[in-house]
This record gives structure tokens, C-alpha cells and sequence, in this order.
């Protein structure tokens, strides 16, 4: 490398701390980033060797790459560290006066002007302290844990919660915060501890990537925290005993992009190449699917347990399940068969039902299920398909238990297998590539500051609800569960409320992960409850003025991890592990800082700077972290730094690792699930013990047509006469959900946008040929997507790709409002998902899987009825400009 060239390591997977991926050295010039390559794991290895694994199966070699593989998005991203869009300065909305008038109205609307870090840093800290006085701190929500590119000590984790503790703190002499999620100690640990409430209200995360395992599976087999299958080598046993795998709801060439990188997409390569067939089931030929896929199966959007239910009826009928094991592995399996043939509910589920309801053929549902039943099948998904985040999910989640509960589960070539997340809360058993001979972690540096289970905390599904409604304590929202996938399945018997007792409502806002609006569901709900005249404040540290940035009082510029030093470890690329160094490649740009260091800023106004460094300098971190990672005592820190990093050797042992569920298989009474009966349960005793009443969650797998949470959110109902298609929204192909929407070389790819006849790059709506001759749509045709919560506009993506009474549109796209709360031009599809939870005993979201209506739209027309909206500056290589919003002339 020429000597004028530095490099420095980073990670480029998104996620959140301790799952980082995607490691990559940044070569800079003359303080700016010249390029991205892989990491050479080669080049960078110990004495201690890599120890590299290989799969062997059916005559081929399936092995560990020298190099990590990087996904686009790491690729491209320099150009984003470069946005236009990058907030240099602080800004404050032109039209809120912490002295005089705060206009809580016009969030979204007003524009914003400059000011310096310390009379920003004096208004936190003086609104920080109002609050205090006026209504107590838990009236300050603290909205945090976004994905981002990872960063450990300097990342968007609620440091400013920890703060917000410690003024508690100092004034009681009480610890508060302290004891964490699951992290830890051995396989399958997971700890139960909770911080006390006291500094602030927290929004807590919802199951969000797993809400059907969570929600259902979980009553079914087990599997805390998250209620996915055991992972053990399953890459192995896959490619040596199974014939078929269903990707059922699964993209291996998009969503693995953003935790781990391209892995995947090589490995199912390497399935084709050993003839491992494989079936996707879902309503788009995803881009996966489209690449690997034998056979393409579509089903409406969430529609699937017609499907399930059905290729149990053929099974049960022809008597092509092993009911052997199920006498041994499960309880309860006579309710399920009893449901199966219609003795509750007068419908025998069979293939011609189905039909009906999931669109797929009565033939094609009988010819999967004997396909299956006599083969090794398993099922594969990156985190579930958007079917596990639509309403009643928890449905299908359980009915995929069922079904490979009746085909014995555990059994060689029959497990769940994750496509990517290698190593989710650095669990072993959540790992399906060989295992690695430790698994780093950082968590001694980080917990602290990420204190995620409180007892004042609002999910976030029901933050709109908090932010507007007048809850008080005669009369609180209530909820089950702390509806973050840390606690045991017990928790979602555990009635929660806020406010909690001897609190006040939230007024304040403080965010350091702003994508309210374009991630979570009932997003306009969300718009109308914050410019509520009760939120006096909210602040906001953002990188780049895109998402909820529109609806903050204050805007801290944050810097990205390339503009500061860390400490990291890649778990997740499915090579090797890697304990780094992460050096500064660049000066922050402008006057931004790290998360960690703007809370700092704001600490020091109050007089609270040691407590929350806990008297630490960031290099003082680094060395504790590197003392605690599990790699101390390999080698020294100073040789640790000297290297940069240490690449951790695959276990010697890992061909003798139990695949999956096998252990279970082999001897259930040795090794028991974690359900109370340490089995399969058909039918669950604590659901019927806990909700008796709960017909849409009743104690085993169901189909739920309606209920009074979603009464109409099926093709069958009236209602889809005037909203007649199910939208599909999937984790972005171009995007990590809200994030990557200004990078040009992204954008400019064909099924990336739509280029509109005004100039204007469009979120593409995928919608079938003959739907869209029946309404007149064209390719390329802008078009109205909508429903009674509003609409948004898509460019018409005239394809077969999607199945008809279906569209699809990505989430996540940039929220570019026309009319405040009501409508959008940047295909933000979650502004009109439904505000509903999946059931009512469960909080979590839904953002796919619902009615809309479609229309071609004129945009001209458009513009000259919002002159405004459509008047912003604009590049089509980036989006809508910040000129749009700051005034910084
Ligand atoms: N329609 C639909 N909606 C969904 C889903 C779906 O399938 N369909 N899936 C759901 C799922 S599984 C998830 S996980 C959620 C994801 O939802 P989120 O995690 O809420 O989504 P992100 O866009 O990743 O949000 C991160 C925000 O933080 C910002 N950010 C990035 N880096 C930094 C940083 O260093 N500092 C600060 N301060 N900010 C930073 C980003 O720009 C972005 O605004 O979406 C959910 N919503
Ligand atoms: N590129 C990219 N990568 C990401 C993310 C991202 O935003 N962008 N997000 C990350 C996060 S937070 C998560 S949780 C994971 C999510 O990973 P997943 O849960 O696997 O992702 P989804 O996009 O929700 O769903 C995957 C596929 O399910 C199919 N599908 C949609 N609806 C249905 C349905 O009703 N039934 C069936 N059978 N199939 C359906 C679609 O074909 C879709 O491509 O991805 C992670 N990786
Ligand atoms: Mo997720």
C-alpha cells in the first residue's frame, strides 16, 4: 500500500451492538475515504493459525472464505458518510422559544436555523431540568436502540438515558439501572434482571424482528428469547441430510445484506450445486428467489396458516406425519388435529379451503405436502417474512412448529435454519455456520449505557397512544409482556402499565434513533401524537435530516463511526470472528460528534460528566472492553493494538456439534425443550391457564380470519371492495430499512426507483400486469397507495413478479410529507399501516400483510394542489435536499 494511504478496520454490518458483521479496512488519503475493501482474514491472522472449516457434502467442498464478503451497502456507504444531507451544525426549529411560544403544531412544517453546541447543549440541560421540576423525570421518553453501523462505545444506545439516570440518581442515592437483558454467561443464557424505573420513561423495542416467534412459537416450543429454532451447525447438516428447503418468507440475496453480509447468497449457491432443491414461498419472486429458487409457491400476504393448516389436512388424511415421535416429543397434538379437521369451527382445512383464502392451488398445496413428508426438509429464513409482523402473526409462527413437529422435528435434514445473524446476543445456539473458537464480546462497555427492560417504559407499538392519549392512573394503557425478546416466555403473562405508579404523562422527547415514521406502524397516529400541545420538547441526534429529524425541536449533529476510534467484534459473517480496533479514518465532519459525546456535552451543563464516563477516557474503554472480550488471554493489549485486531480460529471441535434440534430428537427426556411440559405443545396449558378467553390467540394454532383487534384486514371483507389489495412491505432491498435512501449509486438503479415525468425518483409499487391493466397502470406511472389513514405515492413497477391482490412496496423509504400527518410523496408505507397491534394480548406491530387501494395519479396535478410540498429542492441522486428544511445562509 502506497505510504501516503491509512487504513483502519470497521465494520460495516448494521444491526446493533455485539452482533457487528461485515468487517472491512478503509483506505483514506488525504483525509478522505479512498475506498472499502474486505477484511483479509489471511493477512490479519494469528500465530494461533484460523484453524479454516470446510463442509463436505455429496462430492463437494463448501469452505471459509479468506476474505469477508462484503454486502452493497458497505460498499456504497462512503458515499453516504459524504451526503449532502449530513447535519453539521446544531439546529433549532425557527418557531419553538423554550421562553415564548413552542408551536408544537407545525413539527414537520416549520424550517430551522443554526445555533452553536453550547446554547444547545444549555437548552437540554435547562429542559432536562424544567421537566424535572414541573412533572418528575419519567415525563422524558428516551427513544433509542435503531440499527446503525455499529459502534460500541461511541453508538446510539441511550447514553442519554443513562444520563437522564443519574440526576435521578444523584438526588436519591439509589442505583438505578443495572442489571441487563440476556447476554452472557454460556449457551442459552438469559438473564431475567430488570432496571428499576426512576430517570425516565424508556421505548422499549418490540419483538419486531420475531414478533410471531415471540408471540407464538415461543407457547409452542420454547426457545427464549426470541422463540426461533436452535442453530447449532445446521449449515452442515443441511447440505449433508436434507433434500429440500422451503424458504418460507426469505430473501437470502436482501436481508442477510444487512446483518452479514453476502455469505448466504454462497452458500445457497453451493445447495444448487449439490442439488439441494429449493422452494420459495411467499407472494413476490423475491431477489432471492429469483436467483436460487426451484420453484416459486405464491400465497397472499399473510395467509400462510391456510396454507400450513391445509398441508397438515393432507397429512393427516393420508397419514403421512410420524406419529411415533409426536407421542414422544409433543402434548396436545388431538386439539390440533381437532381444529385441522374443523371440529371447532365447522371448516375442515382442507387444500380446497386454502385455496380459496391463500391463493395457492388445491393441487399444488397436496403436491408439497407428500414432497415434503417424504423427503428431509427444512425450513429456512433470514427473521420470518413480513408474515410474522402482520396482524395475528404469531399464527403462522406456530403453525410452522406444528408442521415440523409432525415431521420430527430434530431429525437429520428437518430443523429451522437461519439464513443469516450468525450469532444473535452471541448465543452458540444461535449459529449455523462452524462454530468459532470464542465468541467476543464487548457487553462489560456497553450494558451500561443500554439499559433496555425499565419499569417505566411504552413499547414502541404504542407510543402514538402515550404520546396522545391522557392516560392517568385510573386510567392506564396496559399491555402484556415488556415486549422486548429478552425476558423468558413468563413475562407475556405479566400485566404491564403506564404511567407507572406515582408518574406523570411524557412532555418530553429525546431520540437518538428517529424513524418513527418510516419503521414503525401507525406512523401518521405517531406525526398527529407528537405535535400534541403536551410534548414541549423533543430532541433529536441525528447523522443526516431525513425521518422523524422533521418533527424535533433541536437537531444534535452525529458523526459517523468512520470519524471516531472503538473498539468492535464481528460475530456475524459466518468466517471467522474478529476482536478490532476501530480507528479514526477520518475528522468528524462539520461540528458533529459522537452519540456518546454530544450526551457528554449535555452532561457537563450538569455537572454530571464523571458519572456518566464513570471517570473513563475512551481509551480507557477500549482496554477494559479488550479485558473483558474473552480474547485477554490470547495475547497482551498492547499487542492487540499493535495488530489492530485478532482473528479467532474456528473451534477444533465443530464437526462434532449437535445440529439444531437434534439432541431433542434423539432423547426429549434428557434434553427437554424449555416448555413447561418439555415438549412440542399442541396445545398450551399456560396460554389456557392465562387467557382463557383470548380467541384470537386461543391455546393452540388457529386460522383467525377476523377478530375485534383487525375485524377487517382480509381480501373477504367488504371493506376490500374499497382497499382491494394486500400490501406487502418487506425489509428493503436498497436499504436498511430507512437508512441508505440518499446514496446516488443505489439509487440509480432501475429497481431502486422509479423516475417520475417530474424529475422526481419515486419508491417503486410492484403490482401484477393484470391488476394493473384493470386500473389503467402503466410501468412507470406514479401512483396513489391508500387507505383511510392516508396515502402515500409509488412508481408503478409492472411485474409477475408479485401475485395478484397483492402489492409490494419496501419499507423504510424517506418520509417527504405533503400534508402533515395525512399524506406523503415518499413512499412511506408505514405512515399508513394500521395503528392496531398483532392481537390483543400482544403488542406487536404490524406493518404488513393490510389493505390498500391503488390509483394512477397525475403529479403535475399534484404539484400545482401542493406547491410546497412539490417544490422542494431536490437532486434525484440523493432525495430531498436539507435546503428544504435548514436555513443556513
Ligand atoms: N413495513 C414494515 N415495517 C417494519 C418492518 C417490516 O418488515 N415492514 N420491520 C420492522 C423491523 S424487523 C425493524 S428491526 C424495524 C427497524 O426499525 P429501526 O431500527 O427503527 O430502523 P432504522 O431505519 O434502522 O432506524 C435507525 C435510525 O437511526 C439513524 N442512525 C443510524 N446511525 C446512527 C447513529 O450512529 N446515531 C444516531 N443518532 N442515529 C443513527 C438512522 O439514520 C435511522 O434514522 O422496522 C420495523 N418496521
Ligand atoms: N437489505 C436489508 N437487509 C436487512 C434489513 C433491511 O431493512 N434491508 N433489515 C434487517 C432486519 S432488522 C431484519 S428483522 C431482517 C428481516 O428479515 P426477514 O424477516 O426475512 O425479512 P422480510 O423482508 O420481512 O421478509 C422476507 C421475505 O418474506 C416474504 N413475505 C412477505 N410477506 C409474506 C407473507 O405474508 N407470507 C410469506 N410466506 N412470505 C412473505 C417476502 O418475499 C420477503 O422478501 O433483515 C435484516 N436485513
Ligand atoms: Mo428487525
Amino acid at each position: 500500500m502506497p505510504n501516503d494511504i491509512k487504513t483502519t478496520f470497521k465494520t460495516m454490518g448494521f444491526c446493533g451492538p455485539c452482533t457487528a458483521s461485515d468487517t472491512a479496512e478503509i483506505d483514506v488519503r488525504d483525509g478522505r475515504i479512498l475506498r472499502t475493501r474486505p477484511f483479509s482474514y489471511v493477512a490479519h491472522q494469528s500465530e494461533d493459525g484460523l484453524n479454516p472449516w470446510s463442509i463436505k457434502a455429496r462430492g463437494r467442498e463448501f469452505k471459509a472464505k479468506e476474505k469477508t464478503e462484503l454486502s452493497p451497502f458497505a460498499l456504497a456507504y462512503k458515499q453516504r458518510v459524504y451526503s449532502p444531507n449530513r447535519i453539521l451544525y446544531p439546529m433549532k426549529r425557527v418557531d419553538w422559544d423554550p421562553q415564548g411560544e413552542r408551536n408544537p403544531q407545525n413539527r414537520g412544517k416549520s424550517k430551522y436555523e443554526r445555533i452553536s453546541w453550547d446554547e444547545a447543549t444549555d437548552i437540554v440541560a435547562a429542559e432536562v431540568l424544567r421537566i424535572k421540576e414541573s412533572y418528575g423525570l419519567n415525563s422524558i421518553l428516551v427513544q433509542s436502540d435503531g440499527h446503525h453501523l455499529i459502534k460500541t462505545i461511541h453508538g446510539p444506545r441511550g447514553t442519554e438515558g443513562y444520563l437522564l439516570d443519574q440526576i435521578a440518581l444523584k438526588e436519591t442515592g439509589v442505583e438505578l439501572a443495572n442489571d441487563f437483558w440476556m447476554h452472557g454467561d454460556g449457551e442459552g443464557a438469559v438473564r431475567t434482571g430488570r432496571a428499576k424505573g426512576g430517570g425516565y420513561t424508556m421505548q422499549a423495542r418490540n419483538p419486531d424482528s420475531w414478533e410471531g416467534w415471540y408471540w407464538g412459537a415461543k407457547h409452542m416450543w420454547g426457545q427464549d428469547p426470541v422463540g426461533e429454532g436452535d442453530q447449532y451447525n445446521l449449515f452442515k447438516d443441511v447440505a449433508n441430510h436434507a433434500e429440500s428447503v422451503l424458504f418460507w418468507g426469505c430473501d437470502v440475496e436482501t436481508t442477510p445484506w444487512g446483518w452479514g453480509g453476502c455469505f448466504p447468497s454462497r452458500y445457497c449457491f453451493f445447495l444448487t450445486d449439490i442439488g439441494v432443491k429449493q422452494i420459495y414461498i411467499c407472494p413476490d419472486a423475491n431477489y432471492g428467489a429469483v436467483v436460487h429458487a426451484d420453484k416459486w409457491i405464491p400465497v397472499l400476504p399473510n395467509t400462510d396458516s391456510a396454507l400450513q393448516l391445509a398441508i397438515a389436512y393432507v397429512w393427516i388424511d393420508e397419514g403421512l406425519y410420524d406419529e411415533q415421535y409426536l407421542e414422544t416429543h409433543a402434548i396436545g397434538f388431538d386439539w390440533f388435529v381437532y381444529h385441522v379437521k374443523g371440529g371447532d369451527d365447522g371448516i375442515p382445512k382442507t387444500p380446497k379451503w386454502a385455496e380459496d383464502v391463500c391463493g395457492v392451488p388445491s393441487r399444488t398445496i397436496k403436491v408439497l405436502a407428500r414432497h415434503w413428508a417424504k423427503r428431509n426438509v427444512s425450513i429456512a429464513h433470514c427473521n420470518g417474512g413480513s408474515m410474522i409482523r402482520s396482524a395475528y402473526s404469531h399464527e403462522p409462527a406456530r403453525l410452522e412448529v406444528a408442521l415440523l413437529g409432525m415431521q420430527a422435528l430434530g431429525a437429520p435434514g428437518r430443523n429451522q435454519v437461519k439464513m443469516m445473524e450468525w450469532q444473535l446476543f452471541g448465543l452458540a445456539s444461535q449459529m449455523p455456520a462452524p462454530r468459532s473458537e470464542v465468541i467476543p464480546t464487548l457487553n462489560d462497555i456497553l450494558w451500561p449505557y443500554a439499559a433496555d427492560q425499565r419499569e417505566s417504559f411504552v413499547p414502541e407499538t404504542l407510543v402514538p397512544e402515550a404520546l396522545a392519549g391522557d392516560f392517568d392512573h385510573e386510567r392506564p394503557l396496559t399491555w402484556y409482556g415488556v415486549t422486548c425478546a429478552g425476558l423468558p416466555t413468563e413475562d407475556q403473562f405479566t400485566e404491564y402499565r403506564y404511567p407507572v405508579e406515582g408518574s406523570e404523562r411524557i412532555h418530553m422527547v429525546w431520540t437518538d434513533a428517529p424513524k418513527w415514521t418510516s419503521s414503525w406502524n401507525g406512523g401518521f397516529a405517531f406525526m398527529d401524537a407528537i405535535r400534541s400541545e403536551h410534548i414541549e420538547f423533543v430532541v433529536a441526534q441525528h447523522i443526516w435530516m431525513e425521518d422523524d429529524c422533521l418533527l424535533a425541536d433541536l437537531i444534535l449533529p452525529i458523526n459517523t463511526k468512520f470519524e471516531e476510534r472503538d473498539i468492535n467484534c464481528d460475530i456475524s459473517s459466518g468466517n471467522y470472528n474478529v476482536l478490532m480496533v476501530e480507528d479514526r479514518s477520518i475528522e468528524p465532519l462539520g461540528e458533529s460528534k459522537s452519540d456518546y459525546e454530544s450526551t457528554l456535552e449535555v452532561a457537563r451543563k450538569l455537572g454530571l460528566y464523571e458519572a456518566v464516563t464513570g471517570g473513563e477516557t475512551v481509551e480507557d474503554k477500549i482496554r477494559r472492553g479488550f479485558v473483558g472480550s474473552g480474547i485477554q488471554d490470547r495475547l497482551s493489549f498492547e499487542e492487540f493494538l499493535e495488530r489492530g485486531c485478532y482473528v479467532v480460529p474456528t473451534a477444533k471441535d465443530w464437526e462434532g456439534d449437535k445440529a439444531g434440534f437434534q439432541r431433542f430428537y434423539e432423547d426429549p427426556e434428557r434434553y427437554p425443550l424449555s416448555t413447561p411440559s418439555g415438549k412440542i405443545e399442541y396445545y398450551s396449558p399456560r396460554l389456557a391457564k392465562h387467557f382463557p378467553d383470548d380467541g384470537e390467540r386461543p391455546p393452540y394454532p388457529h386460522w383467525i380470519e377476523k377478530g375485534e383487534t383487525h375485524p377487517d384486514e382480509r381480501l373477504s371483507t367488504p371493506r376490500a371492495q374499497r382497499y382491494p389489495f394486500l400490501l406487502v412491505s418487506n425489509h428493503p432491498h436498497w436499504r436498511l430499512h430507512s437508512q441508505m435512501d440518499d446514496c446516488a449509486w443505489l439509487r440509480e438503479i432501475e429497481t431502486c426507483k422509479v423516475m417520475g415525468p417530474d424529475g422526481y425518483r419515486y419508491e417503486p409499487l410492484w403490482i401484477n400486469p393484470a391488476d394493473a391493466a384493470e386500473l389503467g397502470i402503466g410501468h412507470g406511472d406514479i401512483v396513489r397507495v391508500y387507505n383511510e389513514r392516508g396515502w402515500t405515492l409509488g412508481g408503478a413497477y409492472v411485474s409477475e413478479r408479485v401475485m395478484r391482490h397483492a402489492v409490494l412496496q419496501d419499507h423504510g423509504a424517506r418520509i417527504d410529507p405533503i400534508v402533515v400527518g395525512e399524506s406523503d410523496r415518499g413512499g412511506t408505507n408505514n405512515l399508513i399501516a394500521p395503528k392496531a397491534v398483532a392481537s390483543k394480548n400482544c403488542a406487536g406491530e404490524v406493518t404488513s400483510g393490510y389493505l390498500v387501494g391503488v390509483e394512477k395519479v397525475d403529479v403535475f396535478e399534484l404539484a400545482a394542489r401542493y406547491p410546497e410540498a412539490f417544490g422542494r429542492p431536490y437532486d434525484p441522486d440523493y432525495g430531498v435536499l436539507q435546503d428544504a428544511w435548514f436555513d443556513l445562509d
